[in-house]
């Protein structure tokens, strides 16, 4: 086995002739592995040497090594080189222009139904009422016939509730929680039950789902002056100024007597004939109400010899559009947030 001597001055060339096509620190580090790895050409001469005779030995040896040595050096000068040019350019592909205006944050905010809620429910409690919870999806008992409603009141009919094939139903109201609250905790009695009811409505002025608020009191002697004292108080607390307020007589299967109460309109108070909010009337229909049918307190397994009372209801939507201003109900559920977070508490 011999080695030409100008076999490594062939070498030194082809090393030198190829570094100076490389460009980036990758390439350098394949080159490097080509001529110095594991089975670079360099290291195989390297190898090769123990198969020399001992007079050839020192001087290729010698010479193969200063070639392994000016090589090592070359990479790492080069890759100094090469790694302060990637530096430079990754600093300029990564500059940040501080000119530019920075994004806008958005901020969740409570939406103007809950707001609502959250505001009647605290002045509710401070009459000492406690908030009473339920299903959305109902039996026919606690939603129609706990309440008086008899089989073939047009309330039932499929043209206004949603039915599930079992026979089950979205509550129509949220008076079965009431039903359900007498049974649980008997009289007295003293709830609210705010929550999502569902009707098969779908107009500018009706969604399929709206938000209630209903009440219910029982105890004893209670009287329909008692629930004007409770009502006027709440409406009183929540617009912020005494408003004008009648009643009218109405009709609810589920009380006796049953009223309706319209407060005076909180925009114009009477005084615009052409007001939007009141249509020019002067006044607003704000709830139902009555005196809780003895049917309805038999059926929360209470006892109407003893326990009488009052109970109503008041849509939470429209409250919201009253003090808010709003003249379309599909604005509060169609999530258009530029206005539902408009201004408002966030
Ligand atoms: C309305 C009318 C009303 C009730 C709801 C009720 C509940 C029970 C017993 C008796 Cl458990 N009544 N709720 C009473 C009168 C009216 O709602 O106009 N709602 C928006």
């Amino acid at each position: 086995m011999t080695i030409e001597i100008n076999q490594i001055s062939e070498l030194r060339k082809k090393f030198d002739l190829k570094l100076k096509s490389i460009n980036d620190t990758k390439e350098l580090n394949d080159l490097r592995v080509e001529f110095l790895g594991k089975k670079g050409s360099v290291t195989l001469l390297l190898k090769s040497l123990g198969k020399l005779s001992p007079d050839q030995r020192p001087v290729f040896g010698s010479a193969v090594n200063n070639l392994r040595l000016e090589i090592e050096t070359s990479i790492n000068k080069k890759y100094e080189e090469l790694r302060l040019l990637e530096l430079d350019r990754e600093e300029k592909s990564q500059r940040i222009d501080v000119t530019l205006p920075s994004r806008s944050k958005t901020y969740g905010g409570v939406h103007p139904v809950s707001q609502v809620t959250f505001e009647v429910i605290e002045i509710f409690k401070g009459m000492g009422f406690s908030v009473a919870l339920g299903p959305e999806i109902e039996e026919d008992f606690y939603n129609f016939e706990a309440l008086n409603i008899p089989p073939h009141h047009p309330a039932r009919d499929m043209q206004d509730t949603f039915y599930f094939k079992d026979g089950r139903l979205l509550r129509t109201h949220t008076s079965p929680v009431e039903v359900r609250a007498m049974r649980a905790l008997g009289a007295p009695i003293r709830v609210i039950v705010p929550g999502k009811v569902y009707r098969r409505d779908s107009d500018p002025t009706h969604s399929p789902m709206f938000h209630q608020l209903e009440g219910l009191l029982l105890d004893e002697d209670i009287s329909i002056a008692d629930l004007k004292g409770c009502l006027d108080v709440m409406l009183d607390t929540f617009f912020g100024r005494q408003l004008k307020k009648r009643y009218r007589a109405s009709y609810f299967p589920f009380t006796e007597p049953s009223l309706e109460l319209d407060i005076e309109c909180v925009a114009c108070s009477g005084k615009d004939p052409k007001c939007r909010i009141c249509k020019g009337s002067g006044w607003l229909e704000i709830s139902g109400l009555g005196m809780t049918h003895p049917n309805v307190i038999r059926a929360g397994g209470i006892d109407p010899e003893r326990y009488n009372g009052f109970a109503w209801g008041m849509g939470l939507d429209r409250l919201a559009m009253l003090k808010y201003g709003l003249n379309d109900l599909r604005i509060l559920f169609d999530g258009n947030l530029s206005y539902l977070l408009s201004g408002r508490d966030c």
